[in-house]
């Protein structure tokens, strides 16, 4: 079962499904990239590129390669629904259904439809390069059922459709530079010539143009290689198509060196955050990315902080369901190591390698709920014999529970009554009591 679970992710070919999923990466079982976040009906939509691994006569090794796109929501920012597959390159009428190349995309919904814009190169014939098509669909979920052309008039990728207060639509789009147009009503043909924004740095690729209006405020935030490779930048207007004012970096490169970075921006619940991706799930092949999400806050002026990625990123994370604790807020100096639990299979995530004395590793925001929890699990292995203090931070930190974790070669979930109960929302402390090697992979209440 497990090789068969590696088989479909490596592939590509997950099947449709509800996963439980949360932290950064947000999305567990399969790449993901460029992600478009977008609230619709009180939840969050996540329209992501799907990267997958080239095989000989499926793509080209050593690049992106892309046959399709999933769409994913969430209640709540924590708990994730594949909703499978909504539109692939073998269903388009006019894309070239062997090229893997269904870059990044975009979806809006207008008079009760969802439009979802999506960038491939065109059959034989059509025309070369990339061009933008739009898939239409009931619900945010699908089914899509793509356009027999594409919109006409856009050569160009990473499609961004926004629609202004006063009901006019707006197409932007990417092509070493940033442009844009009007869109008709029907959201399938411009109406009005494209334009190259302005107000941008001269210098450097400029891809993935995300717009958002606050308080009057147009918002153009884009990926840029200023340096070696992408880092988030934004630029402000007081039009929809500029000229537009340089304002600042929204996120730098990426520790990690992954080349590409993609953004989009939504308010959800009162709060403001940043969707982007990294090559967590692959740190040796940066076509093969992951999305992420952190919160994202303004100023008083209306310019934006610059977001910090995090590992634990955002969102409440239930005491019951299994919480990651190597997707941490905080952690010692030393010891406390984050590594995949399998090298072979990444999908399966990382874990906590407790290996210097009193190492700790804090995980904030943890919905205790109303429920009188008792017993604390802990799945863990330890060459050494060890045993780990879970605290709930607070003043003072308190410790809830205290668990041994037997000397032995297997992972195995350790059970113990906790000491006593917290409520409510709580940061935890999970540390090493002492001496000693514990590996932890998950802790849960119950
Ligand atoms: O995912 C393929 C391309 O990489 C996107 O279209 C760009 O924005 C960059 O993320």
């Amino acid at each position: 079962m497990k090789y068969f679970k590696k088989c479909l992710a490596l592939t590509g070919f997950i099947l449709s499904a509800n996963y439980l999923m949360a932290q950064n990466p947000l999305i567990m079982t399969q790449f993901t990239a460029d992600p478009s976040a977008r609230v619709f009906n009180g939840k969050v939509y996540l329209y992501p590129s799907h990267d997958i691994l080239a095989t000989p006569g499926h793509g080209r090794a050593g690049w992106f390669c892309m046959q399709d796109y999933h769409v994913f929501s969430s209640p709540n920012l924590t708990d994730w629904t594949d909703h499978s597959v909504i539109v692939s390159q073998n269903k388009v009428p006019w894309a070239d259904s062997a090229a893997y190349s269904m870059w990044a995309p975009d979806c809006i919904e207008r008079g009760g439809k969802y439009y979802f814009y999506f960038p491939a190169p065109a059959k034989a014939g059509g025309a070369r390069g990339f061009s933008v098509g739009v898939a239409i669909a009931d619900d945010p979920a699908g089914p899509f059922v793509p356009q027999p052309s594409p919109v006409a008039g856009i050569h160009g990728i990473d499609p961004n459709v926004q629609i202004d207060k006063d009901g006019q639509a707006y197409i932007y789009w990417a092509q070493g530079n940033l442009y844009g147009a009007k869109l008709k009503a029907n959201m399938l043909e411009l109406d009005s010539e494209p334009v190259k924004l302005e107000g941008f740095p001269d210098k450097g690729l400029k891809e993935g143009p995300y717009l958002f209006e606050r308080k009057g405020i147009y918002y153009m935030t884009y990926p840029h290689v200023a340096g070696k490779i992408e880092r988030l930048e934004y630029a402000i207007s007081n039009n929809p198509l500029g000229p537009f004012k340089y304002a600042g970096v929204l996120m730098d490169e990426s520790a990690s060196g992954c080349w590409t970075n993609h953004q989009s921006v939504i308010e959800f619940k009162n709060q403001w955050y940043l969707f982007y991706h990294n090559d967590d799930l692959s740190p040796n092949f940066d076509k093969n990315r992951s999305v992420r999400a952190d919160s994202l806050f303004f100023n008083e002026d209306g310019t934006i902080r610059k977001v910090m990625p995090t590992l634990r990123g955002v969102g409440i994370s239930n005491a019951t369901k299994k919480i990651e604790i190597d997707r941490f807020s905080a952690k010692s100096a030393d010891g406390a190591e984050i590594a995949f639990i399998d090298t072979a299979n990444k999908f399966q995530g990382w874990k906590t390698i407790f290996n210097k004395p009193d190492s700790w590793i804090k995980y904030n925001s943890v919905s205790f709920g109303t429920k009188k929890l008792k017993q604390i699990h802990v799945n863990a292995r330890s060459a050494t014999g060890g045993t780990l203090l879970i605290s709930a931070e607070g003043a003072p930190n308190k410790v809830i529970a205290k668990m041994s974790i037997p000397k032995g070669a297997d992972w195995s979930v350790a059970k113990s009554n906790m000491l006593s109960i917290p409520a409510g929302v709580k940061n935890l402390i999970v540390q090493l009591q002492g001496n000693g090697n514990v590996e932890v992979d998950w802790i849960s209440f119950e």
